[in-house]
């Protein structure tokens, strides 16, 4: 008896749609960061927050993904980048089919970036590569600081975890210290910022990140 694991044959189409965009991308010098979060984590916010601290240098372009609704394109819009939202219907992660199409809608000549704001949730969406060349994890403090132990796929495959809300961490029992060491038992690796829109704290440092990834992928186009 022959057994086919459906699971694999829908990971690798999608894998050659992932690869197509990761083409594109290259071939126009666009840097693409794919942000993953539980609903409610900050990562709109955290698009808006950076839209207005580059305001157009880089230029930064955005796909946004939703169960339902065009509220989080219409935010992002309000800040001067060019934003499609793609509504999935009741999908809980996008598709790098998904994304190639959208990413027709750019003229991508004349982006540098591309920020894909991926479906609330920690853990279909990190098993559909999109083409991105680096992906970021958004874990809030009021989601406990244990999240990176119980999620360990979102950062196993992330370079970036951002702990926001850290203005919200003296109401809650979250350690910023103790949720770095949980995701570093998962990726050895990854980079750890506190960050917080409404206070502003550690935004700098992740500015810097931002831009050193933009203007890295940017100097290997020119
Ligand atoms: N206190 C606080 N609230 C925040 C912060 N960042 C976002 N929020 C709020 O958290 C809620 C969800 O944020 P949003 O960006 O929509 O999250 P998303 O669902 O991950 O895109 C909104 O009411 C935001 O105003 C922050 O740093 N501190
Ligand atoms: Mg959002």
């Amino acid at each position: 008896m022959t057994t086919i694991d459906i699971n694999d044959k829908l990971l690798s189409k999608n894998d050659q749609h992932a690869l197509a965009n990761r083409r594109l991308l290259d071939s126009n010098g666009v840097w693409c960061v794919n942000i993953i979060g539980a609903p409610g984590s900050g990562k709109t916010t955290l698009i808006e927050r950076t839209a207005d601290k580059f305001a157009g240098d880089p230029e930064i372009g955005v796909l946004v993904g939703d169960l339902e609704t065009r509220h989080d394109a219409e935010r992002i819009a309000a800040h001067g980048v060019e934003v499609y939202q793609i509504i999935t219907g009741g999908t809980c992660h996008l598709t790098a089919r998904v994304v190639g199409e959208y990413l027709q809608r750019f003229d991508i000549g004349s982006l540098d970036v591309l920020i894909v704001e991926n479906v609330g949730n920690l853990v279909c969406p990190t098993s559909y590569y999109l083409g991105e060349h680096n992906r970021m994890v958004l874990v809030s403090t009021p989601e406990g600081d244990d999240k990176p132990l119980k999620y360990p796929g979102a950062v196993h495959t992330s370079d970036l975890m951002l702990v926001t809300k850290t203005d919200l961490a003296p109401y809650t029992n979250f350690d910023v210290a103790r949720a770095g060491e949980n995701a570093r038992r998962i990726n050895a690796d990854i980079d750890v910022f506190p960050v917080s829109c409404t206070s502003g704290e550690g935004l700098d440092q992740w500015f810097d990140w931002f831009g050193k990834h933009a203007a890295e992928k940017n100097s290997q186009q020119a």
